[in-house]
């Protein structure tokens, strides 16, 4: 999550944390700008440059801060966070306003993009009022704490979501998935009201700021007006709509003969609860129902890696091999010391993966509650993709140590996963030679990384849809559940097992709702690192089936993916997708062209089925 505009390290709810006034430093840049005059370039200038000294000096303080907090949850890492969190809405809220008297001034380019910078540099802000900024503070911790110590009771036991999450990929019997389901989706009602009251606090802020809403704000982050990009976002998904229909149409096919009508009709949206996933965002655990009839097994990631006995340290250490590979340094000491790769048995923490950067150079890290399985496998690899992103863009400016959009932020260690072939496996010792699956597996290949890239597009729509709604008023807190499944069905075409309870806040029960992460950055995340790796193959004179590609060990494009890296947010992000890719347009091409064999599959294999919902 790491990508949060301008907020360059720490997790979600640093996003609405700013810097306390314990930096010594550059009093208010405020000070640069008399209040009658009419600005100059040069004050603009002087304004930037005080505002990153002031930035820097104290995100080390907010990081540190938040760290302690998600490490370690407790009544005074909790105040203490509040704390920091209200002095830095605070600050981010004051340079942020005080950017804004330089709309009208004709600027440097580079000057113009610091002040755009500042004036967006927060996910959530406060009023000026007084009082308003600790309240939001307050909301926001708490939810947080709430939803990461969330436990439900199952089985008689106290289970926490990490667990749930891995149990809910494999258990098959509809009733306990159901149990699961509805039990954890009951921890979020009681966070309704004061998420409707956070909403009220930060779009009065983002008014004060100029923006129409806190989703506008958002929006506005991609070097082009909002509506603009919120019209390039359904283009995108226009791309790959249909690729989305023929895959749930062929799951709810395999889903109905697993399961029969009774769980799972043959029409209409598919049962929220069995597709192998809480939020049924990502349907990979499901491969074992959707391999394709009388295909080739292929081989199963999870046995590889619990069979050649990974800890959460090695597999930590092999994916930072990935990188290393392609040139990048070895992560720094500090990191083995000073990460948290496992839950924590004596204490509670925020579970959910995160890469930080503390002190906005070497103090990188990673918190994640490793479980020895492919979707942490796959995770672990993200994480460091912040980590090296982080690392390599570490001598810019303080306002462009940042992705070059916050989708770019994520793309990175997707991108490098992509690259997770059966030759690389095989390479590293992790897959026998003799059992690399032949070109007949393709198929099934291609189906596994479908149901995690393909079905993950509409739920990230509806992740930001429904806040964007929620931001504008067209869904009032009363509407709050209504328009999240009416979404759900609309863009995944799903539906709860059961009518929901009048009282359900049901996207509480998903982390980046509560901890505030926008999530359109994952929705673009999938787009570009088919465009990376679609480059990076090309770069390396690939020439078989995409999907087969790996760019493990070539230097050379892991010197031009670096390069890219390095440029962190200093120029408008086509110039970052241009300098590796060759591209200024985000395009859903390369992910149409990697699945193309699968569509053609899918199809034959949809034929006679009345697809849709
Ligand atoms: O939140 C994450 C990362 C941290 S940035 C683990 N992801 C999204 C999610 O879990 O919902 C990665 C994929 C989408
Ligand atoms: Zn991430």
């Amino acid at each position: 999550m790491l990508a949060k505009p301008l907020l360059k390290s720490a997790a979600s709810l640093i996003a609405i944390i700013a810097f306390t006034a314990a930096c010594a430093s550059a009093p208010a840049p405020t000070t640069a700008v008399t209040a009658d005059a009419a600005p100059t370039a040069a004050q603009a200038q002087a304004y930037v440059e005080a505002a990153e000294r002031e930035l820097a000096a104290f995100s080390e303080v907010e990081n540190r801060t938040a760290w302690s907090f998600e490490t370690n949850i407790n009544y005074d890492t909790e105040w203490l966070l509040q704390r920091v969190a209200t002095e830095g809405t605070e600050m981010r809220v004051r340079l942020a306003s005080g950017a804004g008297r330089f709309a009208g001034v004709e600027l440097p380019a580079d000057t113009r993009r610091k002040v755009d910078l500042l004036r967006l540099s927060l996910v959530l802000p406060a009023p000026q009022r007084e009082g308003a900024a600790a309240e939001l503070a307050e909301i926001t911790t708490g939810l947080s704490s709430a939803y990461s110590t969330g436990r439900i009771d199952y089985q008689g036991a106290q289970v926490s979501l990490d667990d749930l999450e891995t149990w809910m990929g494999t258990e098959r019997n509809p009733a306990r998935l159901q149990e699961m389901w509805t039990k954890w989706h009951a921890i979020s009602p009681p966070m309704a009201d004061d998420y409707a009251r956070m909403v009220e606090i930060a779009n009065e802020g983002a008014r004060d700021l100029g923006f129409d809403n806190v989703g506008q704000m958002w929006l506005s982050n991609y070097d082009m007006p909002a509506a603009e990009m919120e019209a390039e976002v359904q283009r995108l998904w226009g791309q790959m709509q249909p690729f989305y229909e023929q895959l749930h149409c062929y799951a709810r096919a395999r889903l109905n003969a697993h399961y029969g009508d009774a769980v799972q009709p043959e029409t209409g949206p598919i049962r929220a609860d069995i597709l192998g996933n809480m939020w049924a965002q990502d349907w990979q655990a499901l491969m074992p129902i959707m391999r394709p009839p009388g295909g080739r097994p292929t081989y199963d990631t999870t046995q590889l890696l619990t069979r050649a006995r990974l800890t959460p340290v090695t597999m930590t250490e092999v994916a930072e091999r990935f990188y290393t590979s392609m040139g990048m340094a070895e992560l720094p000491d500090t990191f083995w010391e000073r990460s948290m790769l496992t839950r924590p048995r004596d204490r509670e923490v925020v579970c959910h993966a995160s890469a930080w950067d503390l002190d906005n150079r070497e103090d990188i890290r990673v918190k994640q509650c490793i479980q020895i399985n492919a979707e942490h496998f796959q995770t672990i690899h993200h994480e460091l993709g912040h980590n090296y992103y982080q690392r390599a863009y570490m001598d810019q400016p303080f306002l462009y140590k940042n992705g070059a959009h916050d989708g770019f932020h994520e793309a990175i260690g997707d991108f490098i996963a992509l690259n997770i072939t059966p030759e690389y496996l095989a390479q590293i010792g992790l897959l026998q030679r003799n059992r690399i699956p032949a070109a007949s597996a393709d198929t099934s290949l291609l189906m596994e990384q479908a149901l995690s890239k393909i079905a993950f597009l509409p739920f990230a729509l509806t992740m930001d849809q429904w806040r964007w709604q929620v931001f504008d008023g067209r869904t009032t807190p009363a509407e709050y559940n209504a328009d999240w499944w009416a979404l759900r069905l609309h863009n995944q075409g799903i539906a709860p097992p059961a009518p929901r309870p009048a009282d359900a806040f049901d996207p509480g029960a998903k982390y980046h709702i509560p901890n505030n992460v926008p999530y359109l950055r994952y929705f673009l995340s999938y787009v570009l690192q088919f465009q990376f790796y679609e480059a990076a193959c090309r770069q390396a004179g690939w020439e078989g089936p995409l999907h087969r590609c790996t760019v493990y060990g070539n230097r050379e494009v892991g010197a031009r993916f670096n390069a890219m890296l390095e440029m962190g947010a200093s120029r408008p992000w086509p110039d970052a997708l241009e300098a590796f890719t060759g591209t200024r347009q985000m395009d859903g091409g390369a992910m149409v062209r990697y699945f193309t064999p699968l569509m053609s599959y899918l199809q034959e294999q949809n034929r006679g089925q009345q697809c849709g919902w």
